[in-house]
């Protein structure tokens, strides 16, 4: 699909702010695809379409998720994780996107998972840096990602949790799952 004519369905689903965010992980992820080789078109269209459920009613959401039977844990934690499977559902059933590595970028893209591929690191940290992006943590993160996409991944994760933690959240499984595998698979191994 043309990035214009995806860009012009996508911005009927979101706020403009989150609308300049999209537009934001788009440039970034074509950048991240360019540096650790992967596919650029498909970084684009993940990209393009990763909040793509953003602003669906709490019901719709939680409707699909049952009916679609994807893991039902995610209706006892933050109701953010929702829009990221469900996302993947619906810009499948819409929009006709049918590439399994772009769904899974966009499934993936809150909580990461273990074993992400390198495309759904690019969107993941995309997500994350893109230049809307101003929090603690956030200079470090763009820092570690000109060079090392993992170590650029950790310490998102790393952040992602701190900050979870420190507002007394629940952490979502996939999200630990995610860093240890990450952690276990570090370049130069774990220091114990
Ligand atoms: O949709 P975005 O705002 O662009 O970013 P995102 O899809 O990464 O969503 C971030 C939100 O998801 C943020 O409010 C924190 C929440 N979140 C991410 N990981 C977890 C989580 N919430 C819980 N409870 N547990 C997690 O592991
Ligand atoms: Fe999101
Ligand atoms: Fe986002």
């Amino acid at each position: 699909m043309e990035r214009h004519k995806a860009l012009e369905i996508v911005k009927k689903q979101l706020t403009e702010h989150r609308y300049q965010h999209t537009l934001g992980v788009m440039e970034t992820a074509i950048e991240l695809a360019r540096k650790y080789g992967v596919d650029e078109k498909k970084a684009e269209l993940a990209a393009i379409f990763h909040d793509y459920a953003k602003f669906r009613p709490k019901e719709e959401m939680k409707q699909i998720i049952l009916e679609q039977n994807m893991p039902n844990d995610l209706l006892s934690y933050n109701m953010e994780l929702w829009h990221a499977p469900v996302g993947a559902y619906l810009v499948q059933r819409e929009v006709g996107i049918q590439d399994e590595e772009v769904l899974n970028a966009i499934r993936y893209h809150t909580s990461g998972r273990a074993n992400m591929t390198a495309l759904e690191k690019v969107v993941y940290v995309a997500d994350y840096i893109e230049p809307g992006r101003i929090f603690p943590g956030v200079e470090e993160v763009r820092e570690l990602a000109r060079h090392d996409l993992d170590e650029a991944l950790i310490q998102a994760l790393k952040n992602t949790i701190q900050f979870l933690m420190k507002k007394n959240q629940p952490i979502y499984p996939d999200t630990f799952y995610t860093y240890n595998a990450m952690v276990m698979n570090r370049k130069g191994g774990i220091e114990t």
